[in-house]
């Protein structure tokens, strides 16, 4: 076979926050292969194994159109053997029979299942698989011990898995900027997460709370909270305190960030006909008080994806000298907060 000429292989950015990702691509049946890998690596404890796979899926939805062959790869950055091989079944069968097996596997299911409850990680999940479990019924049936948080998401198990809607994270938006008022008045409440990226469904509501004066959002949530809770809104909830002690470079890269929050299940009554029949449902809603001079990177990295946000770190680390997290930005060679301390524009363009 003769190699494709070079102008027909396409050329990509090395860092995927380099490079545009559409929420809506042309390579979706090889990219959601490679995605049950990752996640299945994952569930293995391999985080690099996990990574790979995401990082080539990555690559995949960068492509202006679909792919043919992987000659019009080239030597792309990201792209491991092992996902090459993956690819190559799929473009060839139609699917790849390593991803169909994992797909029927019984540990995959059962991983699956558990780490959907609210609360439950990859951890726990493995433990109870050790244990033998498989199903929600098992966890009731062995008296499982379950923390309260993973007690309410087993008994809203199925709301909880239940896409929620644009207009629904809309409309608990707006009930949040009214509530916030009541006891800050000028507070503002941002839709951030995978609805900020532009997509219409979501498993969660992720709401950034601000005030724009630095430090008047202090004490805010906990008021917050009570006055929700006694309206009958919130269903569980879980509070952090604030842990940010101000400019120190982040050493633990595994902490997404140190904001004071709320991860909470609310009672959402129904609008619009939820399909529930009994009128509302249940819904996960993550409540981030920041400081307005650390919301453009709270705002940054709570709009994701996950995986933009860790290779905007790597870029900021590898090719800039800098570190980069949800409270701000520090340059290593000058010594010096660059931003966390001021307000500037926030936001990208990263859709998925
Ligand atoms: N985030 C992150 N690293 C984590 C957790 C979260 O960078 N370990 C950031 C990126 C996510 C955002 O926070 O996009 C919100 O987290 P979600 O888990 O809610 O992710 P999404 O909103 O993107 O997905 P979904 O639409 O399913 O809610
Ligand atoms: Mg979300």
């Amino acid at each position: 076979m003769t190699e494709p000429a070079a102008e027909h292989r396409w050329q990509l950015a090395p860092y995927a926050c380099q490079r545009r990702t559409p929420l809506v691509h042309s390579n979706h049946t090889l990219t959601e292969a490679l995605e049950i890998l990752a996640e299945e690596a994952g569930f293995g404890g391999s985080e690099g194994r996990s990574l790979a796979f995401t990082r080539a899926a990555s690559v995949l939805k960068a492509l202006p159109c679909r792919l043919k062959n992987l000659e019009q790869l080239g030597p792309l950055p990201g792209l491991g053997e092992h996902s090459r091989r993956v690819i190559q079944d799929v473009l060839e069968d139609g699917v790849s029979v390593e991803v169909e097996r994992v797909k029927l596997s019984e540990r995959y299911q059962t991983m699956k299942l558990f780490t959907r409850i609210f609360g439950v990680g990859v951890r726990t999940a493995d433990r109870w698989y050790q244990e033998g479990l498989r199903t929600l019924e098992d966890l009731q049936e062995h008296h499982t011990k379950l923390t309260r948080q993973q007690r309410a998401g087993l008994q809203h198990y199925d709301d909880l898995n239940t896409p929620l809607g644009r207009k629904e994270a809309e409309t608990i938006t707006q009930d949040m900027q009214e509530a916030v008022q009541r006891f800050l008045p000028g507070a503002m409440v941002t839709l951030a997460g995978g609805f900020r990226r532009g997509k219409q469904n979501g498993h969660d509501v992720d709401l950034l709370i601000t005030h724009p004066e630095d430090g008047r959002e202090v004490g805010l949530l906990s008021p917050l909270v009570s006055w929700l809770d006694s309206q009958g809104v919130i269903l569980s909830q879980h509070s952090q305190k604030n842990s940010y002690e101000g400019p120190e470079q982040p050493r633990d890269g595994r902490v997404l960030d140190r904001f004071e929050r709320c991860f909470c299940i609310f009672r959402l009554e129904a609008q619009g006909g939820l399909a529930t029949g009994r009128g509302w449902k249940a819904v996960r809603v993550d409540l981030v008080v920041t400081p307005i001079s650390q919301f453009p990177f709270a705002l940054l990295g709570w709009t994701g994806s996950r995986h933009f946000e860790r290779e905007l770190r790597r870029f900021a680390g590898h090719e800039r000298k800098m570190v980069l997290n949800s409270h701000a930005l520090y340059d290593t060679k000058q010594v010096q907060w660059l931003g966390g301390g001021m307000g500037c524009g926030g936001g990208c363009g990263q859709q998925d």
